[in-house]
Order: structure tokens, then C-alpha cells, then sequence
């Protein structure tokens, strides 16, 4: 059968193990043509071929759930399900989700995009099973960086201790995160692998020696285990724990996930993979550069992105300050590690632990110890009663490198960074700001870490910078006031933050506005000052944001107004309350009706 004939995984019943094992051929050969076309995960996806044809040949998906956590591996299950045809458009606008999606296939069960879900929704899956009398089986497919993420801990206490359900966890160990796994349960993983027979010491007696010595050696390797070995982690914790054993390895995958269906205790089933396999300089990557890649054929980005430029300044900004850096297992991603290999001893990289490290930071500001917390926007929302009990209400000062905010693109719903602003803007004592150009860049790193007292976010959206920076040239300095006019003119007033701004100018020169536009660069405290001058200029003013509407820059203004006695004609453009797919950023904006075009016509309408 052609992989494009695939139009739902019943056909691998059926198959051989010879042909399963040229199934697995097939995809890695596809996966390693298409996802350099379109961009995507490309690591994470390698390593799980195996795994989902074992995982759809001993279960009956959809009646059996597979629960991926965060859902970026899964690449295989979607071509098993009868996707493949839509691959050339995976992650593009009203193409294929680069994620586990609910309205893609009856087979995609669990979406999240946030790691450390899965044991949770494993949970809920087979609780509600039991509730309504269905049967089904529900296996979370978990890496080993996610398994360590709390929410995995706290979900696996509670099912290790569950006599009355069980559920099936397969471990998938590549000994990788984005970059390398990190912290002491990574080091455990580490030892249960060594302890146990290895892999590669168990193909090498398989090839030595005949099936009965086998037999025995594995009765004498039992014996002794029972003898010197103490029972790891999850054993302890309940589970019955399988592994760990080769994930490539189909034959024994499927022997192996065979004995575990019938089994009425929770399982830990513990696979070793490779992450990237298949693909030489993915197998060999330790930093993350192929985790996830983009659109190869794609136009070579022009200049640096934002993540590069702000770790650049934080670089800078060793000359007056030493800063401690805690990096939630984005240290790819932010750009950071020429910092983490130039000052290893004030860089940690905490791992998929989010809420730890806000606490964390609260704590080391407590020390009066500068402190900086680079996070993507999507992935503060997970650290926010920590954020807000453990750093905001004390008034610690924390800077908080706010990556990924706004639009995110081709990742879609679960990774917008639309959210932030409102959950900032909620929080007592957090100053919040967002740079437009080189100048704020300058100036708010500096003023977050040398002038501020407070809560300090800097948020800085995906993509490149529209200016020249290059080490050399950044000057941190002072700052000087809060809003800048971008323009002074006699047309109603424009407000804005970061890159959006751009928006508002041009949209002014199409329309020949002769506009005031402000560059908002504080959102919160909003600058009374600017905002009276520019309230008595013109009684008509816009605000775009793009954010969700919650809590952004546009209830404060209204705010001020009716403290003020202000009766301006106010009018916002935000993404409002609508969840937000995913495309090219182009398109997003243009399909959520934030684009330029979008724009002008808001105004001749409200003008
Ligand atoms: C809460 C949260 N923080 C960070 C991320 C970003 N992220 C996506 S995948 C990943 C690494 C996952 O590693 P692992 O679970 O071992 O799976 P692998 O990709 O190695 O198969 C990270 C950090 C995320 N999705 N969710």
C-alpha cells in the first residue's frame, strides 16, 4: 500500500512484521523529504516513527485513545490517520496543524501544545470511561523532559496510586529536551538505563547465543536483579515498569505493548530513542538546532530576530550588572546560549518547570540578586500564581523577557502570545513595556534592570528586527520618559506598542492622516502626561493591540478618561476574544483582520 492510499491505520493490522518494518522505512523517508519543505518538528517526529506503527498495530485507535503530550510528535500517527496528502501544508493557514488538533481527525483525542499534560488527560480519558461503561484504553506518549514537568508528577502520584483505573504511560526517552534534558530525575532515567541490561548488551547475547542459554541468562539476570537491584522511581511510585527496551525496535515494540494491554495495573513503559533519526546532523545535534526547523526553501532571513538582539543587550548589559538568568528549557529558542556557555555559573536552565522558576526568581530578587527570566509569552500563562503571589504581590524585582509575544504564526493556538499583557495587567506592581526600535531596545533594558524597582516585563515578538544591530552597537542607557510621539500632527491620534507601530505609520500615509501616532512603549503605567497632550489634540483616537482584548492598553486609557473627565471618541483594534489558529503571520493577521488593509478600514469607519 502507497502511504498516500493510507485513509486510516485498520490496514497495519494486517501487515507483517518485515512490512511494518518497511512502513517505518517509508515514513522516516517521507518525513525527512517533506518536513524541510514546509518546516516543522523534525527531530522530535524521527523518533517516534516506530513507536505510533507499534502503538496503531496493538491498540484500535480511535476506541483506544493515544494521548501525545504537547502533540509535536506526532507526525506518524497523522500519516497512519490518512493525512499524509495534506503534509505540503502542514502548518499554513487553513492547512495541516502541526500539533494534535480536535478538528483535524476523529484519532487526535488529546490537543495541547503545553508539555506535562498528558498523564493529567490520561486520567480524565480513562475516569470518564469508566463513567459512561465504555471500554478503550488510553496510552500518553510522554518525553522524558515532559515527564519531569510537575503537572506529569502530579498526575503520576495520584495514578500510581490508583487501584480501581489503570492507565499506560510510555516513556519516550531520547535523553533530550529541545536541547538536553536536564536535573536529577534526567540522571536517574540515566541509571535505570545502565543498571538494567542495555540494549546494545542484550542484541549482542541475542546474536551469540542460542534461545535456551537466553532463557536461563535471563532467569540468572532476574535472580540477580531481585538480589542487588533496588526497585527505580516508578516502581516505587506504583507502576508496574516496563523497559526500558530499543524504541525502534518494532518486533519488540509490539511484543512488548502486547503484554502490557492485558496487565490491570498502571504501566511506565520506558522506550530509548533516538531523536532525529535518520537524519545525520539531527542524531548528532545536542542544542536544539533540529528540534524544530523552518520552511527550507524558504527566503534566507534578512538581519537578526528579537530573541538574538534582546540576548544580545542582556550580553551587553554584563558590563553594569551582573544578571542571573533562569531559562525554562528554551535556551535555543531565546537565543541565550552564548550566555549559558560564557557565564555557566549564573545560568540555569531549569527545565520544562515554569512555575519553579518564577518561584525561583522571586526568591533570588529576594537576595537582591538582578535577576532575568526569559519565558515565551504562551508559556508564562503556566507560572501565574507564582508570578503573581510569589513575585508581584511581594514587589520583587524580577525582569521578565516576554519572548513570543503577539502573533506567533505556523505554531498556532496553543502557542499565541495574546494573553500576557492581560495577565500582567492584572498583577499589582508589574511595570509592563514593549520596544519599538533600536532606541527602546537600549533604553528598556537598561531602565528594566538598573533604574527599575518593580516587576519588570520587556515583551519582544517572533521574527526579525526591522533595524541594524550588531554587538557592537548597542548603548544601553537611561531612559528618557515613557511615551514617545512618533508624530505630532493634526489628525486624530494613533496609539500603539512594538512592531505594530509600523501599522499605524503606514496606515497614516495611505490615508494622508496627518496623524499623532504614540509610541506606547509603556503599556502599564500608561504616560499621563503624553496621553492628556494627546487627548487635548484631537478628540478621536485609536488604539491597536495585538493582544486579546482583555486587559490591554485600551481599558486603561478609558480608565484614565473617566477619572479625567475626558469624552473622546476611543476605538480599539485587538484580536478580542477569538482563538487564534495558525498560518504565516502575514496571513493570521490578515485572517483575524489585523493587517494593514483591516486596519484602513476601521478607521474610515470610525473617523
Ligand atoms: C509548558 C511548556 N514549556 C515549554 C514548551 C516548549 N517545548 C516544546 S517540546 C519541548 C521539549 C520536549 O522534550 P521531550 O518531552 O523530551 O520530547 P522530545 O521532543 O524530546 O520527543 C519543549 C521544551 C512547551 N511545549 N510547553
Amino acid at each position: 500500500m502507497k502511504l498516500t492510499d493510507i485513509k486510516d491505520p485498520s490496514f497495519i493490522k494486517n501487515l507483517s512484521i518485515k512490512e511494518l518494518e518497511a512502513l517505518a522505512v517509508d515514513i522516516r523517508a517521507f518525513l525527512l523529504e517533506s518536513i524541510p519543505n514546509t518546516g516543522g518538528h523534525l527531530s522530535s517526529n524521527l523518533g517516534t516513527v516506530e513507536l505510533i506503527i507499534a502503538l496503531h498495530y496493538v491498540f484500535n485507535s480511535p476506541d483506544d485513545a493515544f494521548i501525545f503530550d504537547v502533540g509535536h510528535q506526532a507526525y506518524t500517527h497523522k500519516i497512519l490517520t490518512g493525512r499524509i496528502n495534506e503534509f505540503d501544508t502542514l502548518r499554513q493557514t487553513n492547512g495541516l496543524s502541526g500539533y494534535i488538533n480536535y478538528h483535524e481527525s476523529i484519532h487526535d483525542q488529546w490537543e495541547s501544545g503545553h508539555a506535562g499534560t498528558a498523564i493529567s488527560a490520561l486520567m480524565g480519558y480513562i475516569y470518564a470511561k469508566r463513567m459512561k461503561e465504555e471500554s478503550g484504553e488510553g496510552i500518553a506518549i510522554v518525553g522524558d523532559a515532559s515527564i519531569v514537568n510537575g503537572m506529569s508528577f502530579e498526575a503520576m502520584n495520584m495514578l500510581g496510586s490508583d487501584k480501581n483505573h489503570r492507565g499506560i504511560v510510555v516513556l519516550n526517552d531520547n535523553e533530550m529536551s529541545i536541547s538536553k534534558s536536564v536535573g536529577a530525575l534526567s540522571g536517574a532515567l540515566t541509571k535505570i538505563r545502565s543498571m538494567r541490561l542495555t540494549i546494545a548488551m542484550k542484541k549482542f547475547w541475542g546474536r551469540l547465543t542460542p534461545h535456551v542459554i537466553l532463557r536461563l541468562f535471563g532467569r540468572l539476570k532476574r535472580a540477580l536483579r531481585a538480589l542487588f537491584q533496588r526497585q527505580n522511581i516508578f516502581e516505587d511510585l506504583g507502576y508496574m515498569y516496563v523497559g526500558p527496551i530499543d524504541g525502534h525496535d518494532i518486533r519488540l515494540l509490539i511484543k512488548t505493548l502486547k503484554r502490557i494491554k492485558p496487565l490491570k495495573k498502571s504501566v511506565i513503559f520506558h522506550i530509548v530513542t533516538e531523536k532525529g533519526k535518520g537524519h545525520p546532523l539531527a542524531e548528532i545535534d545536542k542544542i536544539g538546532a533540529y528540534h524544530g526547523i523552518s520552511n527550507q526553501n524558504g527566503k534566507p532571513k534578512v538581519g537578526k530576530s528579537w530573541s538574538e538582539v534582546v540576548a544580545l543587550s542582556i550580553d551587553q548589559l554584563q558590563t553594569l550588572k551582573k544578571t542571573f538568568v533562569i531559562m525554562p528549557a528554551m535556551t535555543m529558542g531565546t537565543k541565550m546560549q552564548k550566555f549559558s556557555v560564557k557565564y555557566p555559573d549564573r545560568y540555569i536552565d531549569i527545565g520544562i518547570a515554569e512555575e519553579h522558576g518564577a518561584t525561583m526568581a522571586a526568591s533570588l530578587a529576594h537576595q537582591n540578586i538582578s535577576v532575568y527570566y526569559p519565558i515565551y509569552a504562551t508559556f508564562s500563562q503556566r507560572a501565574f500564581d507564582q508570578i503573581l503571589n510569589d513575585i508581584a504581590r511581594s514587589d520583587h524585582h524580577v525582569v521578565f523577557g516576554i519572548d513570543r509575544a503577539g502573533i506567533v504564526g505556523e505554531d498556532g493556538s496553543t502557542h499565541q502570545g495574546l494573553f500576557d499583557v492581560s495577565m500582567f495587567s492584572i498583577m499589582p506592581n508589574v511595570v509592563i513595556t514593549m520596544p519599538y526600535d533600536k532606541d527602546d531596545l537600549e533604553s528598556l533594558i537598561y531602565h528594566g534592570f538598573m533604574e527599575q524597582k518593580h516587576p519588570f516585563v520587556i515583551r519582544y515578538p517572533r521574527g526579525q528586527v526591522q533595524f541594524n544591530l550588531d554587538e557592537e552597537n548597542i548603548k544601553l542607557k537611561p531612559l528618557n520618559g515613557y511615551w514617545k510621539y512618533l508624530r505630532k500632527g493634526l489628525g486624530p491620534v494613533l496609539i500603539s506598542y512594538g512592531p505594530s507601530l509600523d501599522i499605524l505609520k503606514a496606515a497614516n500615509e495611505k490615508m494622508k492622516l496627518d496623524a499623532t501616532i504614540i509610541n506606547a512603549r509603556f503599556i502599564r503605567p500608561i504616560d499621563e502626561k503624553v496621553l492628556d497632550e494627546a487627548l487635548k489634540l484631537n478628540t478621536k483616537v485609536f488604539i491597536y493591540e495585538e493582544i486579546a482584548n482583555a486587559a490591554g492598553l485600551y481599558p486603561k486609557v478609558l480608565d484614565y478618561m473617566a477619572k479625567n473627565g475626558y469624552k473622546n471618541d476611543v476605538c480599539q483594534k485587538s484580536l478580542q476574544d477569538q482563538v487564534v489558529t495558525f498560518g504565516s503571520y502575514k496571513d493570521v493577521l490578515k485572517k483575524y483582520a489585523m493587517d494593514l488593509e483591516a486596519v484602513i478600514k476601521s478607521l474610515e469607519a470610525f473617523l
